[in-house]
C-alpha cells in the first residue's frame, strides 16, 4: 500500500517517546509515563515476584491433586475471572484512536476557550466512533446512528464533544431515553436482532411517538450505513453556547466535516460485510492510521447571537431539529486529524469515559431539556460502568491540566494525596487548592449568567411541536437515488415488523406526514392501502430544500486512500498492473492483487508476482473498485472461475467502478454486461483516467435500476 512509516507500532517503554510527533508540540512523553512494554522483561506476579514455571500449577506429584498454596496460578485464574466490565448501555462497539486539534486563528471574539486561541498550538484528541443498538461483538456495518465523541485534552481540562453522525435525535426530552432505547435494544424475550431496527419494538415506539420522524429518516437514510469512520460527518446535535472574555454568549452548532467526503454503502454491501467482515469499519480506520493516510476533520460552528434565538420557524433548543445551512452557514474554526492507533483496546477504547457535562471555560449549555438529562447519564453510567467514581485516574480519561481538589477515597483510588486538609477552607495546608475567580487570568469556571423568569413545570414547550416540517425538508433535500434508498429502507425495516397494526400505524400517522408519495411507496411495497392524506396539517416554513443535507454534493472530488482490486491468473499481463499501481500511488489511492488462491500468480512473461490475499479472502465489498487486467490465459482461467466472476457482478451490482483491460473485454460478454460509465473497457493507462473519474464519484448510480436485475 503505501510507503509512509506507520504512526505507531510498538507500544513504548514507560515514559521513552516512539510516538509520531513530527506534527504535534504535544509532550505525550511526560503526560503518558503510564505507557507500559514488557520487552526484555521477566514475566512477574502482581507483587514482583519472577515467576519460573508458567506452564505448571503446583501438584502433589506429577500426576497428584492441585495445591491451594499456589498462589502463583491462584492470582493468575483469579485476575482472569474478572477481566470483564460491563459493556456501554448503548454505543457497546466502538473503536477509538488518538490525534490531536489545532485552530485555524483565534476565535477569541466568539470564545474564551484556550484551545480555539492559538494556531500553534495542538491540543490532544481521543475520539471514539461507535455502533448505538449493538452490543460490544456485534458487526461495524448494521444499519444505525453512528457515535462520533471527542475528547479534547485541553490545558483548561477536558472537553468532550460527544455527537453522532447525523444532526438530530429522537427525542425531545431525556426522561423519554429509557423508553427508546429499551425499544431499539434487541427484544427481551429473544434477544433479536442484533445491531439494527427493524423489529417490532422499535417500529411501535417511534409510530407512536412522532417527535423521532426526523431522526428516523436519517435512519433509514444512507447516512446509517457510512462507508467508512472516516468519511461521517459528525454533530454535537444540541444547542451549546460559546462565550467569549468580555463575557458575550452566542448560541452554536458543533460540525465536523470529514476531508475524505461524506458516502455510504449500499444497503446489500452493508449486510454482506456485517458477515465477511464483521470488523470493517474499525479495520478501516486503524489500517488507515497505520498507513499514514490520517483521517482529518474541519471543525466548525453554526452561530446564531442571542438575539436571533427566536428568528426560527423552530426552536433552536429542540433536539429533533436542525439548523438548514442554508439559513446560518458553518464557520471553520480548526482541524482534527487521527495520527496514532491506541497501544491496547481494552485500556483506551474501552475505559474511555466521555461525559457532556466535561467542559471548559468559553462553553457552556443550551437549555435543551435532552442535553440537560445527559449531563446527569454518562457519569452516572461510568460509575457502574468503571467501578467507582475515580473514573477519571484512569489514564485515558486523566486531564492533561492538573486537578486538585478535596475529593478523597473511594474504589480504584490510584492518587496519593499528602497533607492533612481534604476540606475547603482550611488553614492547616495553607488553604490549597484554592479557588480562582472567574475575571483572574486562567480564570476559573463561570456558568453563563442567563435569566430565567419561570414556573416549575412538567410540560412540553409549544415550540417543539412541529414534528415533520424537517423530516420532509430532509427528504425533498435528497437526490433521486437517495429518495429511492429511503424507501427501501422503510419497505425492509417495516416488512420485518410482525405487528400489521403497527406497520399501517408508521405509514398512516408518519409517513403520510411526511411526504405522501413516500407513504404511498412504502405501503403499496407492504401491501396495505395507500393514505390519501395526512393526518396533521402541513406547516409553511423558510427552508423547504437543503442541498447540504444530500450526500451527492459531499463528495471529495479525488480519490484519495480509496481502495481498488486487481484480479489475476496465471498469464496476466504484469505492465498493466505496475501501470495501475503506479497512476492509483500517484493519486493517494491503493490497490491490492489478489488471485483465485494466496499463491503468487505467474504473470505472461513469466515473473512471480505475490498476491496480497485470495478473492475469497478479500472479497469485492471491503474495495472501492475493481481491475481486471489482460493477459489471454488469466482471463481464460478468471471467466471459468465462479468466485472471479462473482467478484465483478458483485462489483457491479453494488455500483464501483470497473476497469477490464485488454483481453479482459471478454467478461462482457461471459457476465452479459453492457459497459457504462463506470463499466470500462481500457486499452492503456491513458484510459485510466476515465476509470479514476468513475471512481471519484463514488458509485454508478445512474446503473442502480439495471444493477437490481443481478442476483444478489
Ligand atoms: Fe448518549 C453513550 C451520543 C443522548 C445516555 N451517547 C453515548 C455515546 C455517544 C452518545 C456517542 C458513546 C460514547 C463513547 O464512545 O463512549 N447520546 C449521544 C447523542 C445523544 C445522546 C448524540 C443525543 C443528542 N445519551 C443520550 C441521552 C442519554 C444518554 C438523552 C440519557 C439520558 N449515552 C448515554 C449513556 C452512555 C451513552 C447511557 C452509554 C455509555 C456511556 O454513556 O458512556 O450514559
Amino acid at each position: 500500500m503505501s510507503s509512509k512509516k506507520p504512526s505507531s507500532g510498538k507500544s513504548q517503554m514507560a515514559g521513552t517517546d516512539t510516538l509520531d510527533r513530527s506534527n504535534t508540540n504535544v509532550k505525550l512523553d511526560s503526560l503518558e509515563t503510564f505507557r507500559d512494554d514488557a520487552t526484555d522483561q521477566a514475566l512477574r506476579t502482581n507483587q514482583g515476584v519472577k515467576i519460573a514455571d508458567n506452564q505448571n500449577t503446583l501438584k502433589v506429584g506429577a500426576r497428584g491433586p492441585s495445591l491451594l498454596e499456589d498462589f502463583i496460578m491462584r492470582e493468575k485464574i483469579t485476575h482472569f475471572d474478572h477481566e470483564r466490565i460491563p459493556e456501554r448501555i448503548v454505543h457497546a462497539r466502538g473503536t477509538g484512536a488518538h490525534g490531536y486539534f489545532e485552530t485555524y486563528k483565534s476565535h477569541s471574539a466568539l470564545t474564551k476557550a484556550g484551545f480555539l486561541q492559538d494556531p500553534v498550538k495542538k491540543t490532544p484528541v481521543f475520539v471514539r466512533f461507535s455502533t448505538v443498538q449493538g452490543p460490544r461483538g456485534s458487526g461495524d456495518t448494521v444499519r444505525d446512528v453512528r457515535g462520533f465523541a471527542v475528547k479534547f485534552f485541553t490545558d483548561e481540562g477536558n472537553f468532550d464533544l460527544v455527537g453522532n453522525n447525523m444532526p438530530v435525535f429522537f427525542i425531545q426530552d431525556a426522561i423519554k431515553f429509557p423508553d427508546f432505547v429499551h425499544a431499539v435494544k434487541p427484544e427481551p424475550h429473544n434477544e433479536i436482532p442484533t445491531g439494527g431496527s427493524a423489529h417490532d419494538t422499535f417500529w411501535d415506539f417511534v409510530s407512536l411517538v412522532p417527535e423521532s420522524a426526523h431522526m428516523v429518516i436519517w435512519a433509514m437514510s444512507d447516512r446509517a450505513i457510512p462507508k467508512s469512520l472516516r468519511s461521517m460527518q459528525g454533530f454535537g446535535v444540541h444547542t451549546f453556547r460559546l462565550i467569549n472574555a468580555e463575557g458575550k454568549s452566542n448560541f452554536v452548532k458543533f460540525h465536523w466535516r470529514p476531508s475524505a467526503g461524506t458516502c455510504s454503502l449500499v444497503w446489500d454491501e452493508a449486510q454482506k460485510l456485517a458477515g465477511k467482515d464483521t470488523d470493517y469499519h474499525r479495520r478501516d480506520l486503524w489500517e488507515s492510521i497505520e498507513t499514514g493516510d490520517y483521517p482529518e476533520w474541519e471543525f466548525g460552528v453554526q452561530i446564531i447571537s442571542e438575539e436571533d434565538e427566536h428568528k426560527f420557524d423552530f426552536d433552536i433548543l429542540d433536539p429533533t431539529k436542525l439548523i438548514p445551512e442554508e439559513l446560518v452557514p458553518i464557520t471553520p474554526l480548526g482541524k482534527m486529524v487521527l495520527n496514532r492507533n491506541p497501544d491496547n483496546f481494552f485500556a483506551e477504547t474501552e475505559q474511555v469515559a466521555f461525559c457532556p457535562g466535561h467542559i471548559v471555560p468559553g462553553i457552556d449549555f443550551s437549555n435543551d431539556p435532552l442535553l440537560q438529562g445527559r449531563l446527569f447519564s454518562y457519569t452516572d453510567t461510568q460509575i457502574s460502568r468503571l467501578g467507582g467514581p475515580n473514573f477519571h485516574e484512569i489514564p485515558i480519561n486523566r486531564p492533561v491540566a492538573p486537578f486538585h481538589n478535596n475529593q478523597r477515597d473511594a474504589q480504584h483510588r490510584s492518587t496519593i494525596h499528602k497533607g492533612r486538609a481534604s476540606y475547603e477552607p482550611n488553614s492547616i495546608d495553607g488553604g490549597w487548592p484554592k479557588e480562582t475567580p472567574p475575571a483572574a487570568k486562567d480564570g476559573g469556571f463561570e456558568s453563563y449568567p442567563e435569566r430565567i423568569d419561570a414556573n416549575k413545570i412538567r410540560q412540553r414547550s409549544d415550540s417543539f411541536s412541529d414534528h415533520f416540517s424537517q423530516a420532509r425538508l430532509f427528504f425533498h433535500s435528497m437526490s433521486k437515488h437517495e429518495q429511492e434508498h429511503i424507501i427501501a429502507a422503510y419497505s425492509f425495516e417495516l416488512g420485518k415488523v410482525e405487528r400489521e397494526h403497527i406497520r399501517a400505524r408508521q405509514v398512516n400517522e408518519i409517513l403520510a406526514n411526511i411526504d405522501l408519495e413516500l407513504a404511498k411507496r412504502v405501503a403499496e411495497n407492504l401491501g396495505l392501502p395507500a393514505p390519501k392524506a395526512g393526518t396533521v396539517t402541513a406547516r409553511k416554513v423558510s427552508v423547504t430544500e437543503s442541498p447540504a443535507l444530500s450526500q451527492a454534493n459531499l463528495l471529495p472530488g479525488n480519490i484519495k486512500t480509496r481502495k481498488v482490486a486487481i484480479l489475476a491468473a496465471n498469464g496476466v499481463d504484469g505492465q498493466a498492473i505496475e501501470a495501475l499501481k503506479q497512476a492509483l500511488a500517484a493519486e493517494g489511492a491503493h490497490a491490492k492483487l489478489l488471485g483465485p488462491t494466496s499463491a503468487p500468480v505467474k504473470t505472461a512473461d513469466g515473473k512471480l508476482l505475490p498476491v496480497d490475499a485470495s478473492m475469497e479472502g478479500m472479497p469485492s465489498v471491503v474495495f472501492d473498485a475493481v481491475y481486471v487486467p489482460g493477459g489471454a490465459a488469466s482471463i481464460k482461467a478468471l471467466s471459468g472461475n465462479g468466485v472471479a466472476l462473482h467478484y465483478v457482478l458483485e462489483a457491479y451490482k453494488h455500483l464501483k467502478a470497473i476497469a477490464l483491460h485488454g483481453d479482459a473485454k471478454q467478461l462482457l460478454d461471459v457476465l452479459h454486461l453492457q459497459a457504462d460509465e463506470g463499466l470500462l473497457a481500457i486499452k492503456d493507462a491513458k484510459d485510466l483516467k476515465a476509470f479514476f473519474a468513475a471512481i471519484a464519484q463514488h458509485r454508478v448510480w445512474a446503473r442502480e435500476p439495471k444493477a437490481k436485475a443481478i442476483p444478489a
